[in-house]
């Protein structure tokens, strides 16, 4: 119990027994510290030439006794704060102050993230006296965003904080305004940007903005963003410590619930940070996968979406339970299926497995059914694209469905297929599939294998992209890298520009022009006809599909007459 935190080395046996008999000493409870104590403390740290503090607790005992050096204290891991806790530790930490300095920004950030009652310095003088006295306590939430008070006072006598009425006044404050919060419903995010050696400032901040619009589909409020470039992630906490706590003293003004990193944390980064804060912590990945939760409908769909949350989930099972229901939480506590709190590996694993078999039964069904479909020899066309490109609103429009269409990222996850038909009778089916995005989760695409096998059956794809997007070529290329993975760059493909009913008239197709793509608007069907043509001309003009099998589709469909289409093109609906 009477040990001595921090930096002990080369202290004599008489200082450090000095030291170790301030253990013995007590505090009237309400007083932030009485001036024997405050003596002892000046006189030990005179002697020593080192900061010395001690951590009281509500009672007025001692705590822990502490020695740093002479411009700074250290101190020892006196445990974390709860995730949203509205309670503050329930200890004070006074110090000593060699240099006549007042509180230091390390003073501040110890009392905002270790969430202690106050934070007390005490200069020493010359003559190992105490001098004046600095002190900080914390604030509730206010118009100026202060996080803290600070007070001065010329003596110990002096100072007129009540040690056990100011933190329980706080604390009810606190409790109050999270009480508010709460039913405000959704959680607070900050978003924290990476750029760096790999990732110039411009790429970083695109790729900012487009985690913005995937916090917003997550259904998460943003509540701020900012960039971090340094050259190289450091290791342990990818940001660099310093700006961590900066963020953190950010979050506790902001009230914020989630920080949300856009890159890829590693394991034990995740979990590093996670120890560190007493906030959720999410990255890109886990924002998608968290977006394709909340969006798969059918069960195939959920199994997929369960299994890719799982396989991401597995190697970060390491840490402490407190960070780990953090990081397992998901947005709303949506976690993956099972794991909400009480997970295990060995049972994460073991539905891994079972999952992965569901999933692979699920690929062969599919193949069935995609051999029978084959076997009409329908030519198969295939969109694809960047999410939110408009790939199901030009299925729509194609075939005059009704496939769900919504600005929001990832709103199709289920593949849907459709038959159109083009003039002379020829007959393709069309599908629309799940978006793509940049760097799209390996675990996903592994899961998603199923839903994405189907495009190895396309004669055709579709690449569709949003014309007015000032990220079109990164969305293009990205796109790209994605059909290479999935080993489909020997299909043939068309780019389709998409949305040019934004763009001034002329340049989405001036846009087209220069990459060999179709200029389309799929609202106002602009550019439909010359689609329809392009790709008529790709599937049969280019001796694709042969005559033989267009003849005999031909002859199989006629349950309903079909409707006109721009560009002579006609719909069967297939349901
Ligand atoms: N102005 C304009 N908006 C369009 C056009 N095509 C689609 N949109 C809009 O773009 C948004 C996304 O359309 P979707 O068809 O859902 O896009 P998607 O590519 O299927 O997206 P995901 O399924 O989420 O990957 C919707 O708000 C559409 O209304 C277009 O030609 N012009
Ligand atoms: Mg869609």
């Amino acid at each position: 119990m009477e040990e001595i935190h921090g930096n002990t080395l080369g202290l004599k046996q008489s200082q450090l027994h000095a030291l170790r008999r301030t253990y013995r000493r007590r505090v009237d409870a309400s007083r932030v510290i009485s001036p024997e104590l405050a003596r002892h403390l000046t006189e030990v740290s005179r002697e020593t030439n080192r900061q010395v503090g001690v951590l009281l607790d509500r009672k007025g005992d001692v705590q822990w006794v502490v020695v740093g050096d002479a411009g700074k204290l250290t101190l020892p891991d006196v445990g974390r704060a709860r995730a949203g806790s509205h309670r503050l530790r329930g200890l004070r930490l006074v110090h000593t102050h060699l240099r006549g300095e007042p509180l230091t920004r390390d003073d501040h950030t110890d009392l905002a993230l270790l969430r202690l009652d106050s934070v007390t310095a005490l200069e020493v003088r010359e003559d190992g006296l105490p001098g004046k006295v600095h002190l900080a306590h914390l604030l509730p939430e206010n118009a100026q965003g202060a996080l803290w008070k600070d007070e001065t006072a010329p003596t110990v006598h002096d100072l007129d904080y009540d040690a056990v009425a100011g933190p329980l006044a706080l604390e009810e404050e606190f409790a109050r305004a999270s009480a508010l919060r709460r039913t405000g419903g959704r959680e607070r995010a900050i978003l924290v940007g990476v750029g760096g050696r790999g990732r110039p400032r411009a790429e970083a901040e695109a790729s900012l903005e487009e985690l913005k619009e995937l916090a917003r589909t997550a259904g998460v409020e943003v509540i701020d963003a900012m960039l971090q470039v340094r050259r190289d992630p450091d290791p342990r906490t990818l940001i660099g410590r310093g700006k961590l706590e900066e963020i953190l003293l950010r979050s506790m003004q902001l009230m914020a619930d989630i920080l949300v990193f856009d890159a890829d944390l590693s394991p034990s980064q995740a979990i590093h940070i996670a120890e560190t804060t007493s906030l959720k912590i999410l990255d890109r990945t886990q924002l998608i996968l968290d977006i394709f939760a909340q969006r798969a409908q059918s069960a195939d769909g959920k199994l997929q979406v369960e299994l890719a949350q799982l396989r991401y989930l597995y190697p970060r099972l390491v840490g402490r339970d407190d960070s780990l229901s953090r990081l397992a939480g998901g947005i709303g506590g949506r976690g993956p299926g099972e794991t909400k709190l009480e997970i295990d590996r060995r049972r994460v694993r073991d539905r891994i497995t079972q999952l992965e078999r569901r999933i692979e039964a699920l690929s062969s069904d599919r193949q069935v059914r995609r051999k029978r479909r084959n076997l009409r020899g329908l030519p198969v066309v295939s969109i694809v694209g960047y999410t939110n490109a408009g790939k199901s609103t030009l299925l729509n429009a194609l075939t005059e469905s009704e496939v769900l269409a919504e600005d929001k990222l990832f709103a199709t996850l289920d593949p849907t297929s459709r038959r159109l038909r083009f003039p002379r009778d020829r007959e393709v089916i069309i599908t629309d599939t799940v978006g793509f995005i940049r760097d799209l989760p390996e675990d996903l695409v592994t899961a998603f294998r199923a839903t994405l096998e189907e495009l190895d059956d396309a004669d055709l794809l579709l690449h569709v992209a949003d014309a007015a997007d000032p990220r079109l070529d990164g969305h293009v290329e990205a796109v790209e890298k994605i059909l290479a993975d999935l080993g489909l760059s020997g299909t043939p493909r068309l780019l389709v520009l998409n949305k040019v009913d934004r763009l001034p008239p002329g340049q989405g197709e001036a846009l087209a022009h220069a990459r060999g793509a179709v200029a389309v608007s799929a609202l106002s069907r602009q550019g439909l006809p010359e689609l329809l043509h392009r790709c008529d001309r790709m599937l049969w003009a280019d001796g694709k599909v042969s005559l033989a099998e267009v003849t005999r589709s031909a002859g199989e469909s006629q349950p309903e007459p079909p409707r006109l289409l721009p560009g002579g093109a006609t719909v069967i609906r297939t349901g």
